[in-house]
């Protein structure tokens, strides 16, 4: 109950956060401002801005420190705005996200592809705005590097190519999982650490815990895909094997994807047990985010 209630409170200083840090609805150009929105509020499940807000108050220095909100905002205008590109034509094709329409289906795909870079923009806009050169300065390295080439936008590269190739190693698969969902969740996790001062040992474990949550996420993910119906996740399931995706599931099997997870989902627990206080917040949300169904 505990968890439940520090969870919903988190969420809702999200949801208020892109609420006053969104250009105004309404404001010029309102079109791309209503488009930015319509995808940003669409729900979702707020993980990786409130990974960062449970990770910043784990360090004494939050309390008389800078408000780690914007950087949550920052980085979940990051996220959507992924989300944006991978559901257009040229991309996934895909018309449903967040149990809504995809933004090219609801506004038109010029509009759905200026809003994703102008939510890409904006996250560094806030960040710029938002916070001194320390700690603004390395919390725009730790962004820019996490949805960056070698990263996000690298992951779904190598993910866009694998799909044209007959094979995909296990090695290959682990490399675009790491890449273009680990990565955000590590950087999650770290801007935490990075608002509230966190010193260099706690940086490392923070990533580390980041890289092996972010890699449970992406398996419970591709089990989910393999497994659940559309109306739970909120977007088209069995979509994987139908585009001959490789994943989890198609490479290794449910029995041993499921063992998988549970191994990263462990290893990232054990991390947040060695971070001030035994970080309870985060322990508990790996071991949920291990059980979720959607
Ligand atoms: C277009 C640069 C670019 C990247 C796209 C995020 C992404 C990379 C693709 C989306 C497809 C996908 C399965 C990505 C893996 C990460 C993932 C599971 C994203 C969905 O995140 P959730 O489940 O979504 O946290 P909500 O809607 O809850 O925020």
């Amino acid at each position: 109950m505990e968890f439940t209630h520090q969870l919903s409170g988190y969420v809702a200083r999200v949801e208020h956060g892109i609420d006053r840090l969104l250009p105004a609805d309404g404001t010029r150009p309102s079109r791309l401002h209503s488009a930015m929105r319509y995808s940003l509020q669409a729900g979702g499940k707020r993980l990786r801005p409130v990974l960062l807000l449970a990770a910043a108050e784990l360090f004494p220095a939050a309390a008389g420190g800078p408000d780690p909100l914007p950087a949550a905002v920052a980085l979940e205008c990051i996220h959507t705005y992924s989300l944006i590109h991978d559901d257009l034509p040229c991309m996934d094709n895909d018309d449903l996200r967040r149990g809504r329409p995809t933004a090219h289906k609801a506004f038109d795909e010029a509009t759905a592809l200026l809003a994703g870079d102008a939510l890409l923009t904006h996250a560094f806009l806030l960040l710029a705005s938002s916070y001194d050169p320390v700690p603004g300065l390395s919390l725009v390295r730790e962004l820019a590097s996490a949805a960056g080439s070698q990263h996000l936008i690298g992951g779904q590269m190598e993910d866009i190519l694998a799909e044209k190739k007959p094979e995909t190693t296990a090695a290959e698969l682990e490399y675009i999982h790491l890449n273009k969902t680990a990565a955000m969740i590590e950087a999650a996790l770290v801007m935490g650490g990075l608002v509230a001062r966190a010193d260099a040992q706690a940086l490392l474990i923070l990533r580390q815990a980041g890289r092996q949550l972010g890699l449970a996420f992406q398996i419970i993910d591709d089990i989910l895909d393999a497994t659940a119906d559309t109306a739970a996740l909120g977007k088209t399931a069995g979509k994987d094997a139908k585009a001959g995706k490789a994943t989890f599931v198609k490479i290794h099997g449910l029995e041993t994807a499921r063992r998988l997870a549970g191994k990263a989902s462990q290893d990232a627990i054990a991390e947040f047990r060695k971070l001030p206080g035994g970080a309870p917040f985060l322990v508990e949300l790996a071991a949920e985010m291990a059980a979720r169904t959607h």
